[in-house]
C-alpha cells in the first residue's frame, strides 16, 4: 500500500449530479434510471430513438450532438435533427443492400462524422456494427470481419485494399465513403447512395436483449475475441456519463477516443447522446497543439482522455498549454491504465483540474470503479464501485480478502452493460466467470481501509500499449509469419509514457543472421500485417523462446530476461 496517501479533497456542497456517494450507493435502483427511456413507456427498444430520435422531436432539435472538426479540411456541426435525418437515411441504404436485424456490418473508416453516422445508421436498423480501428492492417481485419461474418463493411477507397475479399466469404457488399471513381458490382458509393435515399427510416424495434455492438479486443491467449453488447447497455451507459463523467445539458464534452475502441462508443457515442449532450470529434492524428486548440476551439467543459495521452501532453512541456485558454475545462476523467500521480498532478497544474479515473473493460460496456466529482479520493486510487454494482477484491476461490491484501479484482455479475456473450465462442465467454459467483476482471487489485479499490495491474499477459488492449498471441502470430521468424514470445515491457511497450523475443530460422536491420524489417512486417501500435518497439534476438512441456510460452522467463533478472522455477520448462 502507498506510504504516504494523498488526498485529492472536493469542496463540500460542489454542484455535481452525484451530489452523495454513499447515499446513492445504498439507496440506488437501475429501475430508477430505466424510467428515463421511452421504451420503459412503449415498450419499444432501439438506442438511435433514445440516443437520436426524441432528442430529434424535442426541444433539443437544433442543438449541436456532434461538433467535428480536423482542424484542416473540415469544420462540421450536426443537430440531433441532423443526425436523425442522416442515420435514417443511411438505414435505407442498408435495407437497400437487403441488410437486416442482427446482421453484423463493419464500420472501417477514420474518425470523421460518417463513421458515427455509419455505426448510428446500423443500429437503426437493428444490425450490428462491428467497429474496427483505421490503423489495423490485413490480418487484424480479416481476423475480425471473419469471426463476425460481417456482411458489409463502410470503408473508405484507401482503407479498402486493407480489406482481403478473397478470403471472407460472408461479406457481400462495400460501401465506400469518399468514392468517385467506377465501383465493382459488389460497391456502392455512400455519397451516390445517401443522395437518393429518404430522410425517414422507423428505427426497427428491438428488445432490450437484442445486439447494440461488438467489439472486438484481447486475451492472453488466442485470437481477439468479439464481447458482444446488448441494447439493454444504454441504461448503464446513460447512468455513468451522468455520474462519473458528470455530463450535463449544457456541457460541451470530448471523449479523445476512436470508436474502434469500446471508450469510442459507449462514451463517444451512446453515454453523451442518450443524455442529448453536445460531443466533440477531433479527426486526425495527436499532436499536444491540436488537443489543447480544440479544448480552446469548442470551449470543452469535460474531457476525457488516456494516461497516455496526459503523459504525452506533459512531456511536450508546459510552454504549450499556456498559449491556449484551457478555462471552460470543469472536469476531467481518465481511463484505460492506471494514471500515475506525477501526469494526475501535472493535468493539475495546466487545468486546475485532477482527472478522475474509471476503471472498465470492453466486456463491462460501462464504467465500473470511479473517483467521483463530489467525494474525495487518494490520488493513485483506482475508486470506487460505480451505484448499482459491487466490485471487489477475492482470492482463488471468490473469497474476498482483507483491506491491503492482493487479489482478483471482480465484479458481481448483472450490472446492464455486462457482455451478452464472446461472439462465436461460448467457452470464452465462460473463462470470465471461473471464479465462482463473479465476473473475472482479470486484473489484480487491494482494498484499503476506507473501501478505495486500488488497481496493481493485470494478473495475466494481455498487454495495455498506449492505453490500447494487445495480445501477445497476435502479435506472436503475426511475428512468426515472417520468414526469417521460427519462434516469437512477446511481452509488455513498463514504459514511462505509455505505461507499457511491446517487446518481442524472436528466434530465428537458420540461414538468417541476427541483425539492426532485420530488427527493423521484423517490426514493419508487424506493423504492416497487423497495426502500428501492435507492432514490437523492442526486439531482442534469442536461441529458442522458453516454452513448458506443454508448448506455452513462459512470458514469465521472457520478463526475467528483459530485466536481467534471475529466471526462477523451470521445472515446468521443456528441455
Ligand atoms: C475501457 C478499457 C481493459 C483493461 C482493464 C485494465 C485496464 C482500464 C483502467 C485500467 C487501471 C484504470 N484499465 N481502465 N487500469 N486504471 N482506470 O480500457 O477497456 O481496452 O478492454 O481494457 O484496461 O487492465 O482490465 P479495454
Amino acid at each position: 500500500m502507498a506510504a504516504q496517501v494523498e488526498w485529492e479533497r472536493k469542496p463540500k456542497g460542489l454542484d455535481a449530479n452525484l451530489k452523495d456517494y454513499e447515499t446513492a450507493y445504498r439507496t440506488f435502483r437501475w429501475e430508477d434510471v430505466e424510467r428515463e427511456f421511452d421504451w420503459v413507456t412503449t415498450g419499444k427498444v432501439n438506442v438511435v430513438h433514445e440516443a437520436v430520435d426524441r432528442h430529434a422531436a424535442s426541444s433539443r432539435k437544433d442543438k449541436v450532438a456532434l461538433y467535428y472538426t480536423d482542424l484542416e479540411r473540415r469544420d462540421e456541426r450536426y443537430t440531433f435533427e441532423d443526425l436523425a435525418r442522416l442515420t435514417s437515411r443511411f438505414a435505407n441504404v442498408l435495407k437497400r443492400l437487403g441488410v437486416k436485424k442482427g446482421d453484423r456490418i463493419g464500420t472501417f473508416l477514420p474518425r470523421t462524422p460518417e463513421l458515427y453516422i455509419a455505426i448510428l445508421g446500423i443500429n437503426r436498423i437493428g444490425a450490428i456494427p462491428v467497429p474496427l480501428f483505421e490503423a489495423f492492417m490485413e490480418q487484424a481485419i480479416q481476423d475480425r470481419l471473419e469471426n463476425s461474418e460481417a456482411l458489409a463493411c463502410v470503408t473508405t477507397p484507401a482503407l479498402k485494399p486493407r480489406i482481403p475479399r478473397r478470403s471472407l466469404p460472408a461479406l457481400k457488399c462495400l460501401v465506400l465513403v469518399g468514392d468517385e471513381g467506377p465501383l465493382s458490382s459488389d460497391e456502392v458509393s455512400y455519397e451516390r447512395e445517401m443522395a437518393s435515399a429518404s430522410d425517414r427510416c422507423e428505427p426497427e424495434w428491438l428488445t432490450k436483449d437484442d445486439g447494440l455492438i461488438i467489439h472486438y479486443t484481447s486475451g492472453s491467449t488466442g485470437k481477439s475475441k468479439g464481447a458482444l453488447h446488448r441494447q439493454y447497455a444504454m441504461v448503464g451507459h446513460y447512468q455513468t456519463a451522468k455520474w462519473a463523467l458528470d455530463l450535463r445539458d449544457d456541457d460541451c464534452f470530448w471523449c479523445t477516443a476512436d470508436p474502434g475502441w469500446v471508450t469510442g462508443t459507449s462514451y463517444g457515442i451512446y453515454g453523451p447522446w442518450t443524455l442529448g449532450v453536445s460531443s466533440v470529434v477531433l479527426g486526425g492524428r495527436f499532436d499536444p497543439d491540436r488537443w489543447y486548440q480544440t479544448i480552446q476551439k469548442y470551449r470543452v467543459t469535460m474531457w476525457y482522455s488516456a494516461p497516455t495521452a496526459y503523459r504525452m501532453l506533459m512531456s511536450a512541456g508546459e510552454a504549450i498549454p499556456k498559449q491556449y485558454d484551457l478555462s471552460s475545462l470543469r472536469h476531467i476523467c481518465s481511463v484505460g491504465e492506471p494514471l500515475n500521480p506525477e501526469a494526475l498532478k501535472w493535468v493539475k497544474k495546466i487545468t486546475g483540474l485532477a482527472p478522475h479515473e474509471t476503471w472498465w473493460m470492453t466486456e463491462t460496456g460501462m464504467q465500473l470503479i470511479c473517483n467521483y466529482r463530489s467525494l474525495d479520493f487518494k490520488i493513485g486510487c483506482t475508486g470506487k464501485p460505480f451505484p448499482g454494482t459491487y466490485a471487489t477484491v477475492v482470492d482463488d476461490q471468490g473469497r474476498e480478502v482483507p483491506p491491503g491484501q492482493l487479489g482478483h479484482l471482480v465484479v458481481k455479475p448483472g450490472w446492464p452493460s455486462m457482455m451478452k456473450e464472446i461472439w462465436n465462442n461460448p467457452s470464452k465467454y465462460q473463462e470470465y466467470f471461473r471464479i465462482p459467483g463473479w465476473y473475472a476482471s482479470g486484473d489484480s487489485a487491494f482494498k484499503d481501509d476506507d473501501g478505495y479499490i486500488w488497481y496493481q495491474g493485470r494478473a495475466d499477459d494481455v498487454i495495455k500499449t498506449s492505453g490500447e488492449r494487445v495480445g501477445p498471441f497476435e502479435v506472436e502470430s503475426a511475428l512468426v509469419a515472417h520468414p526469417a521468424v521460427a519462434e516469437a514470445g512477446v511481452i509488455g515491457k513498463p514504459d514511462a509514457v505509455r505505461g507499457q511497450i511491446i517487446k518481442a523475443f524472436v528466434a530465428l530460422r537458420k540461414g538468417h543472421q541476427p541483425s539492426e536491420p532485420l530488427k527493423k524489417e521484423i517490426a514493419e512486417f508487424v506493423k504492416n500485417n497487423l497495426a502500428a501500435h501492435a507492432a514490437p518497439r523492442e526486439i531482442d534476438f534469442v536461441e529458442k523462446i522458453p516454452k513448458t512441456r506443454s508448448g506455452k510460452i513462459m512470458r514469465r522467463v521472457l520478463r526475467a530476461w528483459d530485466l536481467g533478472e534471475p529466471v526462477g522455477d523451470t521445472s515446468t520448462m521443456e528441455e
